[in-house]
C-alpha cells in the first residue's frame, strides 16, 4: 500500500506538502540533535489501523473492548524496552517527551516541592524547572548551572546545593550538553539528601541502549525519554522505573502505591486519557531495531561522527561550549566571532545551504533565547544516512565558512554545492516510491 498516492487523490495539497519535505529532507542534512530518520518499518506501524482504536487501561485490563491485538503491541513495547535498558517497571504510553516528564512531577512531587534542575540556558530542558513551563510554576525549582569556566557540570557544587536546600527530587538529564553525565554521582547526591533521582535521557537514549553512554537506568528511580530522537523510533516517549518506592516511608502514607503503579497511575488516569496504540506499535519496531547487534555500531558511530565534527570546527577556528564533545551533540559559541546573540542568523544561513540547525543558549548567555548566541549541531540523523568521518568533515567546515560569513551569498551558495554534492550519495528511503 502506498500511502501517498491515496493522499494524492483525496487530498493534493498535503500530499505536495508531504513531496516537498521528503526533498528537503533528502536534499539537505538533518543536524538538529533532537531529530532522526526512523525506516520505513516504524513509518509503516506509525501509519498503520492501530490509529483507528482506542484503549484506555493497561494490558489485561482496559476500559473498552476489542484489546486483544492492542495487549499484544503494548506488551511486546514494554517487554523490548525491559531488556534493552535493563528497567524494572515500563510505561510506554507517554504522548510525548513533556507528558512524560509532567507525570514523574505528578507522581513524585506535591504542589510546592522543592527540587533541583539543570537551568534552560546552561543546557536543561524546559520542563526541569524553567519558570515559564509547569515544572517551575507549579514546583519548586532551584535551578544548577555549569561552571563557567569549563562550562561542565560541578558535581561538588550540585552536591553543596542539594544538602542546603534539601530538595525532594533531583533531575538529571539535559537538551544541550555536550559531555557524558555521571549518573552515579548524582545517584550518591540523592541517596545523601534523601531525594527521588529523575533521570530525562531522551536526548541519549540511543547511546544509552547500544552502550555509548552509560546508563542510569540501575541507579535512579525514575528514568524517562522521548522515542524519537537517538532511540530512532517514532515520536512519542516511555518511562522506566524501580518497582518499588525506595522513600515510601520519608514522603509518602501507607496507603500509597509502589512506585510502578505511582507512575502507572499519574499517566492513565492522572493525567492521559488513551494511548496512541499506532504509535505503541511503532516504539515496539523501534525497540525491535534497536536490540539488533548493529544498533551498537550506529550509536557508536553516532559518537565518532560527533567528535569528527567538532575536530573540523575547532580546527577551522570555532569555539565550541566545553571545548569538544562526548556525546551526539555539539554546541557553538558564536560569541568569539563576534556574534553574540547572532544564532538566528546563523540557523538562517545553514537553512540556506541545506544544513538544518537550531540557534540555542550558551551557558551564561547574555542575550535573550530568542536570539541567543550558540548553534546546536548533533549527528544522530546524518549517522543514520550512512555518513562517517570524512562525511563530517565536510559538513564541519561547511559550517565553519558559514558562521564566519553568515551574510556572504558567496561562501553559502559553495557551502550549498558541497552539501548537495554530498546528499546525492546518501539517499534517504530509497525505492519507497513515495514521491511518484
Ligand atoms: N525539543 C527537544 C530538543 O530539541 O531537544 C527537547 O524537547
Amino acid at each position: 500500500m502506498n500511502l501517498i498516492n491515496e493522499i494524492s487523490d483525496s487530498d493534493p495539497e498535503i500530499a505536495q506538502a508531504i513531496r516537498n519535505e521528503l526533498s528537503r529532507q533528502e536534499q539537505g542534512v538533518e543536524l538538529i540533535p533532537s531529530e532522526n530518520n526512523v525506516s520505513k518499518a516504524v513509518l509503516q506501524a506509525m501509519g498503520s489501523i492501530f490509529t483507528n482504536k482506542y484503549s484506555e487501561g493497561y494490558p489485561g485490563k482496559r476500559y473498552y473492548g476489542g484489546q486483544e491485538f492492542v495487549d499484544v503491541i503494548e506488551g511486546i513495547a514494554i517487554a523490548r524496552a525491559k531488556n534493552l535498558f535493563g528497567a524494572q517497571h515500563v510505561n510506554v504510553q507517554p504522548y510525548s517527551g513533556s507528558p512524560a516528564n509532567h507525570a514523574v512531577f505528578f507522581a513524585l512531587l506535591e504542589h510546592k516541592d522543592k527540587f533541583l534542575g539543570f537551568s534552560l540556558t546552561s543546557g536543561g530542558h524546559l520542563t526541569h524547572g524553567s519558570p515559564v513551563n509547569f515544572s517551575g510554576r507549579e514546583y519548586q525549582c532551584i535551578p544548577y548551572e555549569v561552571d563557567k569556566e569549563t562550562e561542565l557540570l560541578d558535581m561538588d557544587e550540585i552536591r553543596k546545593l542539594a544538602v542546603r536546600e534539601k530538595p525532594k527530587m533531583i533531575v538529571s538529564g539535559f537538551t544541550a550538553y555536550p559531555r557524558k553525565i555521571d549518573f552515579k554521582e548524582f545517584q550518591d547526591i540523592c541517596d545523601e539528601v534523601g531525594a527521588y533521582h529523575f533521570s530525562d535521557i531522551s536526548h541519549i537514549s540511543g547511546l544509552v541502549a547500544g552502550k555509548a553512554h552509560e546508563s542510569p537506568v540501575p541507579y535512579a528511580d525514575v528514568v524517562t525519554t522521548t522515542t524519537h530522537k537517538s532511540l530512532r523510533g517514532p515520536r512519542g516517549a516511555m518511562i522506566m522505573c524501580k518497582e518499588k518506592d525506595r522513600l515510601h516511608d520519608k514522603y509518602h502514607s501507607e496507603s500509597k502505591k509502589n512506585l510502578a503503579q505511582l507512575i502507572d497511575s499519574a499517566i492513565f488516569p492522572g493525567l492521559q486519557g488513551g494511548p496512541h496504540d499506532h504509535t505503541t506499535a511503532a516504539m515496539a519496531v523501534a525497540l525491535g531495531e534497536a536490540l539488533k547487534p548493529d544498533f551498537k555500531e550506529y550509536a557508536s558511530q553516532i559518537v565518532r561522527n560527533s567528535r569528527a565534527m567538532a575536530d573540523e570546527l575547532m580546527k577551522n577556528g570555532i569555539k565550541l561550549v566545553t571545548n569538544g564533545t562526548d556525546n551526539h551533540l555539539i554546541l557553538i559559541d558564536l560569541r568569539p566571532i563576534g556574534l553574540t546573540g547572532k544564532g538566528k542568523l546563523v540557523q538562517d544561513a545553514l537553512d540556506k545551504a541545506g544544513i538544518t540547525a537550531n540557534k540555542n543558549t550558551v551557558p551564561y548567555e547574555p542575550s535573550t533565547p530568542f536570539n541567543p548566541s550558540g548553534i546546536r549541531l548533533g549527528t544522530p540523523a546524518v549517522t543514520t544516512r550512512g555518513m562517517k568521518e570524512s562525511e563530517m568533515k565536510v559538513i564541519g567546515e561547511s559550517i565553519a565558512k558559514i558562521a564566519k560569513a553568515p551574510e556572504d551569498e558567496s561562501v553559502i551558495s559553495r557551502a550549498k554545492s558541497a552539501i548537495a554534492e554530498l546528499t546525492k550519495k546518501f539517499p534517504l528511503y530509497p525505492g519507497m516510491g513515495i514521491l511518484k
